[in-house]
């Protein structure tokens, strides 16, 4: 007999799924019991936490990760972490315990009413299954709906009396299904795409996060060159998915409808791929686009593909799109954009350190291919400005913007990226929102680097209040907090630098530390 705990169990050993995510409750305990030498369990002290450590190993490893959470509490606490899985694209399979049948409709303690509700909108498909012999094939489902283009979050709800139950005839046909998008574009639509790109005069290309996520930088790389296009990366970026060293890279587009006209401005076509066209933030009316360009995206994703307020869009897979075009395109003979000029190094003065000088010192000690996990919402220009990063997955942001995300996706991008060194920078304000993956960081020996940048201030809002001339804001000033002494009450080593020379021992212990390591560095506001 084949229970549907079993059933569950084979299914996530055959899809690859073999490391939980969770923080248990009552409801999660039947699910977990007996719980398979050959899986690992990840405990998280938040569900935030949770999710955001999940998030950044699955982006790390492109697999989707199992989550398993308490009830409506526990999905709760996680809803911000899960918006920013949402818009990454990221295949996450929820998992969250709920009560036993029989005391569901009384509402007992630690029922999830309406549990399928709850997480929507930010999941690509939720259920609570009919019955237990139904755990089987909706475990499979959300497996195999969360990978598929667009991958995305999904969500189970599963009552704890079904996994002691017997499971279904045919059970044994689940484990091993393949489920696989073939999206390559048509003939024709591909001889589209390819007369626009070699008839234009002076085309751009606008790389998103999907391009590093579906490996497709060389792709991209190659194109670009092949067409001696210079190349943006899409606005609010929560990957890099172009080496920012290569003379066709421009930087980081700005966020507002007005100010990407601008830039845009003089070319005769915009190839946007990977990304949606666009993640705007700030509200700067204008027009979308300069008159005379047209616009052409390459997506995964059906709802970035119809949601663009212009230009045509093509759904379809990435890095073989990409890799076809650079191959059929015949080579332009513009010559190839001239290499940005770096900025000049900052220079070393007494008192906070510039954030400037600190994304210099980075850069000058990290490995040529260090992982970068950003959450200093001020700095980031600065970070693109200053940080070279060239290789596929060294660069991770909250693609909702939702706070708490870099330092538990750190902990697991970390987990999942053992021969490469994660280095998160993150604000004095925003390392309290995911601050307890510190624990987990210490308790599991993942050796990530934490930079935390103290201004004392929620600094990208004072930039904010001045845009939205919202003056006398309460609020914004966060003075008082001791992240070394936090970070030793997780159990992870701490050191403080106020100085250019303290900043660089500290660099440099950290980097020969095979721990986890977090350094406080004043910076100026
Ligand atoms: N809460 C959550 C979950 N997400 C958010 N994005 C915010 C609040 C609002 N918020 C921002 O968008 S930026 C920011 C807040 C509070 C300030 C972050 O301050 P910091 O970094 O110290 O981390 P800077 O460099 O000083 O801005
Ligand atoms: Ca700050």
């Amino acid at each position: 007999m084949t229970t549907v705990h079993q059933a569950a169990y084979e299914t996530l050993r055959a899809q690859g799924l073999t490391t939980f995510f969770g923080n248990p409750g009552s409801n999660e305990l039947p699910f977990l019991k007996d719980f398979p030498a050959d899986f690992r369990y990840v405990l998280g002290l938040h569900e935030g936490a949770v999710v955001g450590m999940a998030d950044g190993y699955a982006q790390a490893t492109g697999r989707p990760a199992l989550v398993n959470l308490h009830s409506a509490a526990g999905t709760g606490n996680a809803m911000g972490a899960l918006a920013n899985a949402w818009n990454s694209h990221t295949p996450l399979v929820v998992t969250a315990g709920q009560q036993v049948r029989p005391m569901m409709g009384v509402e007992a303690l630690l029922a999830n009413v309406d549990a399928a509700t709850l997480p929507r909108p930010l999941v690509k498909w939720s259920a609570e299954p009919s019955c237990a012999q139904e755990v089987p094939l909706a475990l499979s489902r959300a497996i195999h709906m969360a990978a598929t283009p667009a991958p995305g979050p999904v969500y189970l709800s599963i009552p704890y009396d079904d996994w002691k139950q017997q499971a279904g005839p045919g059970v044994e046909h689940l484990s091993s299904r393949r489920v696989e998008m073939a999206g390559m574009p048509s003939q024709e639509a591909l001889a589209r795409l390819v007369r626009a790109l070699e008839g234009a005069v002076n085309p751009v290309m606008v790389v998103g996060p999907d391009v590093d996520a579906t490996q497709a930088n060389g792709s991209a790389v190659a194109l670009a060159e092949k067409l001696a296009m210079p190349v943006w990366m899409a606005p609010s970026a929560p990957r890099c998915s172009f080496p920012t060293t290569h003379t066709c890279f421009r930087g980081l587009l700005p966020a507002g409808i007005a100010s990407i006209s601008r830039l845009l401005d003089g070319h005769d076509l915009v190839l946007v791929v990977g990304a949606p066209v666009f993640r705007y933030h700030q509200y700067e009316p204008g027009d979308f686009l300069p008159k005379g360009t047209r616009l052409i995206s390459i997506t995964c994703d059906l709802n970035e593909a119809a949601r663009a307020p212009m230009g045509d869009a093509v759904i379809a897979d990435i890095n073989g799109t990409l890799r076809t075009l650079a191959d059929s395109v015949s080579k332009a003979s513009r010559p190839l954009p001239a290499l940005r000029i770096r900025p000049a190094l900052a220079q070393d003065e007494t008192g906070p350190l510039s954030p400037e000088r600190v994304f210099d010192m980075i850069d000058e000690m990290a490995p040529r291919d260090a992982i970068y996990v950003n959450e200093s919402t001020s700095t980031t220009n600065i970070l693109w400005q200053r940080l070279r990063m060239t290789e596929q997955g060294s660069y991770y942001f909250a693609a909702a913007g939702g706070l708490g995300f870099a330092l538990p996706a750190a902990v697991g991008i970390q987990l999942a990226k053992p021969d490469r060194r994660v280095i998160a920078v993150i604000g004095d304000g925003s390392a309290n929102y995911g601050i307890q993956a510190l624990w987990t960081a210490a308790q599991y020996k993942i050796p990530a680097i934490f930079i935390i940048m103290k201004n004392g201030t929620y600094g990208a809002l004072r930039w904010f209040a001045g845009v939205l001339e919202a003056e006398n804001v309460p609020g914004l000033d966060v003075p008082g907090l001791d992240f070394c002494a936090l970070a030793s009450g997780y159990g992870v080593d701490a050191l403080q630098a106020d100085s250019s020379q303290a900043l660089v021992v500290a660099l440099r212990k950290a980097l020969s530390s095979d721990r986890p390591v977090l350094i406080e560095v004043e910076t100026r506001a």
